[in-house]
């Protein structure tokens, strides 16, 4: 049994683990940075160690400094949240070294997940479907362009060229023609050397406008496997998600049970233990869905999984890591799948530039309400440091069904207030009036291709204008309408609930 659990992380997540271990009766270690000393994940702790600078080179991404907290506060569990230390297997090896419980799969299994030729291989041993393509001689990647020219000519453009160190898209290059192909291919392998220390490229077909569809997974120590279905992310930027379903508004029952089994072989293929998710690209155009690569830790949109089992993922992952058996067989969770779950990522930046816009949160007004969770780390006042990710917080709702989720997160987006930094608030208040999105119609391609409806650029004059038209529209709407001679008046709540423009309200 565990008894006290440091969480090696920060933000929302490591306040959304704490929780948990809470209600479980576990105590908490928090480890904090300098800018972080009154973090939200500090003041829920148990206990709070300070592990240094900002920058998360220096604090966050530090093995030793994270063993040598443990050892002063007695943790005897690391839970490493996502990002930071959470794939790294090194961190894995020195915390069991220590005879400290990680949270998460085996040394062995992050490994073999880490490297995209090395799980390409492994999963496509064990029957699942991975993208047509070529891992190079030996699997090893191609050493030079002419042989994976040959390859790609082969397989058929469009390729891509991938890093196996890779993911999040860097070392990656769409090649449409022959003619482009030994330029891609030294852009690819400079960017995969300079990004990861490591040159190492494999070609795939590449899947035009596929939907990004993932299986959450889940092992225990006993050989059991599971999973919980899938999870839509197909809306990002820049290989970013944004928004995240579950479930996915296109995949059948039946299609659910043969990549949830696809996904279970693959995690058995390295004896996975604990939480885990493997991403699969679905080529809308045939149908046909392939593994793309396991992440072996707990993901970011994990709650509209949560939701729609009604669980606590975490839970399972303390209960995994005490040696307990799964708590219910794939029949038993199957039966408990209920509604729909959608969850926005509320990040602090600017809606024009997209860069992050870190500062002081003046004034905060958080949705709640029926079926409303908003996974948070900051609060009123907080600062928004410039060392971290920029995420606010994932709002998440469930529903019924897709119509009513979505009604229920315009509703839940419509309380959201913040004032003091920029936010990707209007950006989700038009996403979820957009619709394609409102009928399911979307891929990976989406924002991009929506850019102009999504992200509306107001300047110059044309601000200036909308600005004057708003503040006249706020003084004289409300007067217009409070006078329909039986007393009722417009509600001081349908004027815009913040200094943005709110056109999104009003039709403009
Ligand atoms: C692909 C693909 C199409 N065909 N592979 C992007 C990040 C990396 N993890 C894998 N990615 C892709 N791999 C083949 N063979 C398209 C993408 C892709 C993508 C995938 C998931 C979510 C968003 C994406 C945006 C652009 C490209």
């Amino acid at each position: 049994m565990l008894k006290r659990v440091l969480v090696a992380n920060r933000g929302e997540i490591a306040v959304r683990v704490m929780r948990t271990c809470r209600e479980r009766g576990l105590e908490t270690v928090a480890v904090y940075s300098d800018v972080d000393r009154l973090a939200p994940h500090v003041q829920v702790a148990d206990f709070a160690v300070a592990i240094g600078a900002a920058p998360a080179s220096q604090s966050y991404l530090v093995i030793d400094k994270i063993i040598d907290a443990c050892r002063k506060s007695g943790a005897d569990a690391v839970h490493p949240g996502y990002g930071f230390l959470s794939e790294n297997e090194d961190f894995a090896d020195a915390c069991t070294a220590a005879g400290i419980t990680f949270i998460g799969p085996s040394a062995e299994a992050m490994r073999k997940m880490g490297s995209k030729t090395e799980a390409r291989k492994t999963v496509s041993a064990a029957g699942t479907p991975v993208v047509p393509g070529d891992n190079g001689p030996g699997g090893n990647g191609f050493p030079d362009a002419q042989g994976a020219l040959a390859s790609a000519m082969k397989i058929g453009f469009p390729v891509l060229i991938k890093a196996a160190a890779g993911g999040g898209g860097k070392g990656m290059r769409l090649v449409n023609a022959e003619s482009e192909f030994v330029a891609a291919f030294d852009g690819a392998r400079r960017e995969a050397t300079s990004a990861f220390g490591d040159g190492t490229v494999y070609i795939e077909k590449a899947i035009i406008r596929p939907r990004h569809i993932e299986i959450q997974v889940f092992g225990d120590t006993h050989g059991n496997l599971v999973h919980l279905g899938e999870r839509d992310c197909s809306i990002q930027r820049r290989h970013q998600k944004v928004i995240e379903e579950a479930p996915s508004p296109v995949i059948t029952p039946e299609v659910r049970a043969k990549m949830g089994a696809a996904a279970v072989a693959a995690a058995r293929a390295v004896n996975y233990v604990g939480a885990g998710t493997c991403e699969f690209l679905l080529d809308q155009s045939t149908g046909g869905f392939y593994f793309l690569e396991m992440n072996t830790r707990l993901q970011v949109e994990h709650p509209v999984t949560e939701m729609i089992y009604g669980l606590d993922l975490v839970s399972w992952q303390l209960d995994v890591a005490e040696g307990k058996p799964l708590p219910m067989s794939q029949q038993e969770l199957d039966a408990r799948r209920r509604g729909h779950a959608v969850e926005c990522r509320i990040y602090a930046e600017d809606p024009v530039k997209f860069l992050p816009s870190p500062g002081k949160i003046t004034h905060l007004r958080v949705p709640d309400g029926p079926y409303v969770r908003n996974d948070s780390g900051c609060y009123e006042g907080a600062e928004i440091p410039v060392d971290y990710d920029p995420m606010i917080s994932k709002l998440v709702v469930w529903g019924d069904d897709r119509r009513t989720a979505i009604a229920r997160m315009r509703r839940a987006l419509d309380e959201y207030q913040v004032r003091g930094i920029e936010t990707n608030l209007a950006f989700h208040r038009r996403c979820f009036r957009h619709p394609a999105f409102i009928e399911g119609d979307y891929d990976t391609g989406f924002i991009a291709r929506n850019a102009a409806e999504l992200h509306p650029r107001a300047e110059g004059g044309e601000l200036d204008a909308a600005i004057i038209a708003a503040a006249l529209d706020s003084l004289q709407k409300p007067a217009a309408s409070s006078h329909a001679g039986n007393g009722v008046s417009r509600a001081a709540h349908s004027a815009p609930p913040s200094s943005e423009i709110s056109g999104w309200r009003r039709g403009l």
